[in-house]
C-alpha cells in the first residue's frame, strides 16, 4: 500500500509511524463512497454500528462512558517556550511531551488496521485550503472524516510529488492482543489521553480518544489550534465562527460570522429559518470560518469542512427543521438512544418520548428515567450537500464577503439580548471579554454550568497566546480600516423567573440580525448605552411576536450594579496575559467602567 504514495516525504512519515504504532495492515484511502460503505459494513458486521432502519444509510454508535466530548483538561499546545502557548493553554515541552507520546504509540495499533486519510480543509486548490493527512486506527473517524472533510485521491493529486502536508497522527490508544476481544468503543483511560499539537512544526498528535474533535483532526485540531498562530503568521483569521448569508427582500445580502462556545446554537443559527416576512438565509458554515482580506480590501470567509458535527440533543422542528431534514439519511449519530422500531431519539426532539427506547450506555429506558435517553453531547455528522439551506456559494473558494460578526454566549443574566460595538477596538474587547456557561461539549474538572471567560468562543482552540490573538485582531481592524465588519454581542439565553427563557430564540433570532443588517445600511438608530450601542424603543422588528413587555425591558437592560461586578473577573482575566495583553483592551476596560460609573 506504501508503494502508491509517490510523495516521499508521506511516504516516509506514514513508514514512520507505522513503525512506532505497528498496525497489523495499512490502509490507504481513496475517499470513494464504496470505502465508506465497507467501512460502514465492516463496523456493523463487528457489531458496533447500529444501522438505522427508520433512516437509510444511517448508522447509530455508542461511545464508552468515558469518552463522550473533547477533554480539553488533556489537550495540549506544546511550543519551546511556554510563553508561547500563553497562561490559557495546557503546555508541556516538546521534548517531553513527545517522549511520553511515544511510549504509548508504541506498539498502540496492534491487531489493528491504520488508515491514512489524505485530506483537505477548504476546497482542493483554494488558496486558503490546507491539506493534512490523518493517521488513525480508527474506523468511526475514518467515516466521519469522509463527512466532514475533502478525503482521498483527488487531495493526493492536489498534493503531487513535494506539497506541503500536515501530518494528523491518531490513535484511539487501545492495543488488540492476539485472540483478544475488542470492546464497542475502545479507548484509553483518561490519565493517557493527549491532544497534542506541535505549532512550530505544524504537527498533531493526538491518543487515546475517539470522540469528536479528540479524533476527527481536520475540525479543532488543524483548522483552529494549528491554523490560529499560522493565520496570525500570515495576516488572516482562524475562527470559531458559522457563516451565514442573510437576504432581506430587497435582495440585498449580508454575511455573518458568528463566534459561540461550542454548544451554544451555532448549528441553529447557521442554519436558520427567518420568522420575519421576507427574510431569507443560506447556510455557509456552522464552526469555522477562515476569512482572508482580499484585494477589494474587505475580508473573505470559506467554510474550509464538508459537513456538520451537530449537538443532537435540542435539535427539533421547532429549534432547527432545516436539520431535521438534512438527517433524514447518509447520516451519522453517536450516543443518541435507539427507538424500538429502529430510529434514533434524543430530548426535545419532536413528538411524545418514545415508551420505551434503550439508552445511549445501552440500557432500557423508558420516560420519566432520571438520566436522559440520550447524552446531552450526543452528535449527529452529516454531509453539507444534504443541508436544505445551503447556500449555492458555499464552496466558492474566494469566500463570502463579511458585514458583521456577532459574539456571544449563554448567559442567564447581566447581558443583554443584543448590543453593539462602538468601534471597532471596543469590539475586540466585547469578542475578548466573551463568557459563557460551561456546557456538555466539554469535560473540564470545573463542570457544568460554570461562567467562564471564553474569549471569541476561542478559549480551547487559540493555538498561541491568546494575548497575541487579541492583538492580532486590532491589527486586522487597522488593516481593514472603513471596511472592516461591524461588531456585536448577543444572548439568547437570558433567564426570568422561573427559570424561565425570556426569548424565543431560533427562528426568532432573525429580528436581531435584520436590526444588525439595518444598523450597516443605517436604516436604524441605536441608544448609546454605557456597554454599547442597543436598539431604540420598537427599533427592533416584533411584530407577530408575543414576547410580554416586561420582558423585552428586561432583556434590553443593562443594570450597572451587575455589569461593574462582573468586570474585576474581566480584569484578572486580561492582567494574565501580562506584556502580552494589548494595551488597547486595558484602554477599553477603563472606558467601560467610566460609563458604568457615570450611568
Ligand atoms: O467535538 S467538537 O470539537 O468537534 C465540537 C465542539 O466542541 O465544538
Ligand atoms: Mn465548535
Amino acid at each position: 500500500m506504501i508503494t502508491q504514495i509517490k510523495h516521499e516525504g508521506l511516504k516516509s512519515w506514514v513508514e514512520e509511524v507505522a513503525g512506532m504504532c505497528r498496525p497489523d495492515e495499512i490502509y490507504l484511502c481513496d475517499g470513494t463512497r464504496e470505502e465508506y460503505d465497507r467501512l460502514m459494513a465492516q463496523m456493523v458486521d463487528a457489531g458496533v454500528a447500529i444501522p438505522l432502519k427508520e433512516r437509510s444509510h444511517s448508522f447509530l454508535f455508542r461511545s464508552d462512558p468515558s469518552d463522550v466530548a473533547r477533554v480539553e483538561d488533556r489537550t495540549y499546545v506544546s511550543t519551546t517556550s511556554r510563553d508561547d502557548a500563553g497562561p490559557i493553554n495546557n503546555w508541556m515541552a516538546p521534548d517531553e511531551l513527545k517522549g511520553t507520546m511515544k511510549k504509548l504509540y508504541d506498539g498502540c495499533m496492534k491487531g489493528r488496521t491504520m488508515y491514512v486519510i489524505p485530506f483537505s480543509m477548504g476546497p482542493i486548490g483554494s488558496p486558503l485550503a490546507k491539506i493534512g493527512i490523518q493517521v488513525t486506527d480508527s474506523a468511526y473517524a475514518t467515516c466521519n472524516m469522509h463527512l466532514m472533510t475533502r478525503v482521498g485521491d483527488k487531495v493526493l493529486d492536489a498534493l503531487g510529488t513535494d506539497g506541503e502536508f500536515i501530518p494528523c497522527l491518531h490513535s484511539i490508544g487501545a492495543p488488540l492482543e492476539q485472540g483478544q476481544e475488542d470492546s464497542d468503543w475502545p479507548c484509553a483511560p483518561m490519565e493517557e489521553k493527549y491532544i497534542s499539537h506541535f505549532p512550530e512544526e505544524n504537527l498533531i498528535w493526538s491518543y487515546g480518544s475517539g470522540y469528536g474533535g479528540n479524533a476527527l483532526l481536520g475540525k479543532k485540531c488543524l483548522s483552529l489550534r494549528l491554523a490560529s498562530p499560522i493565520a496570525k503568521r500570515e495576516g488572516w483569521l482562524a475562527e470559531h465562527m458559522l457563516i451565514v448569508r442573510l437576504t432581506n427582500p430587497e435582495g440585498r445580502q449580508y454575511h455573518i460570522a458568528g463566534a459561540f462556545p461550542s454548544a451554544c446554537g451555532k448549528t441553529n443559527l447557521a442554519m436558520i429559518q427567518p420568522t420575519i416576512p421576507g427574510w431569507k438565509a443560506e447556510t455557509i458554515g456552522d464552526d469555522i470560518a477562515w476569512m482572508q482580506i482580499r484585494p477589494n480590501g474587505r475580508l473573505h470567509a470559506i467554510n474550509p469542512e464538508t459537513g456538520f458535527f451537530g449537538v443532537a440533543p435540542g435539535t427539533s422542528n421547532g429549534s432547527n427543521p432545516v436539520a431535521v431534514d438534512m438527517l433524514k439519511e447518509n447520516a451519522i449519530f453517536t450516543n443518541c438512544a435507539l427507538t424500538d422500531n429502529g430510529d434514533v431519539w434524543w430530548e426535545e426532539m419532536d413528538g411524545d418520548p418514545p415508551a420505551h427506547a434503550i439508552d445511549w450506555k445501552g440500557r432500557d429506558w423508558t420516560p420519566g428515567t432520571d438520566e436522559p435517553a440520550a447524552h446531552p453531547n450526543a452528535r449527529f455528522t452529516a454531509p453539507a450537500e444534504q443541508c436544505p439551506s445551503l447556500s449555492p456559494d458555499w464552496e466558492d473558494p474566494e469566500g463570502v464577503p463579511i458585514d458583521i460578526f456577532i459574539f456571544g454566549g449563554r448567559r442567564a443574566t447581566t447581558i443583554p439580548l443584543v448590543h453593539e460595538a462602538y468601534n471597532w477596538d471596543h469590539g475586540v474587547f466585547l469578542g475578548a471579554s466573551a463568557s459563557s456557561e460551561i456546557t456538555a461539549a466539554i469535560i473540564v474538572e470545573s463542570g457544568l454550568g460554570h461562567v467562564r471567560r471564553d474569549p471569541f468562543a476561542m478559549k480551547p482552540f487559540c493555538g498561541y497566546n491568546m494575548g497575541d490573538y487579541f492583538q492580532h485582531w486590532f491589527e486586522m481592524g487597522d488593516s481593514m480600516g472603513e471596511k472592516a465588519p461591524r461588531i456585536f454581542y448577543v444572548n439568547w439565553f437570558r433567564k426570568g423567573d422561573n427559570d424561565r427563557w425570556l426569548w424565543p430564540g431560533f427562528g426568532d433570532n432573525s429580528r436581531v440580525l435584520k436590526w444588525m443588517c439595518d444598523r450597516v445600511d443605517g436604516k436604524v438608530g441605536a441608544k448609546e448605552t454605557p456597554i454599547g450601542l442597543m436598539p431604540e424603543d420598537g427599533g427592533l422588528d416584533l411584530s407577530g411576536l408575543s414576547v410580554p413587555k416586561e420582558d423585552m425591558e428586561e432583556l434590553l437592560a443593562v443594570d450597572p450594579k451587575m455589569w461593574l461586578a462582573e468586570l474585576p473577573d474581566i480584569e484578572a482575566y486580561f492582567e494574565q496575559f501580562g506584556k502580552h495583553l494589548p494595551d488597547r483592551l486595558r484602554v477599553q476596560l477603563v472606558g467601560l467602567r467610566e460609563r458604568l460609573n457615570n450611568y
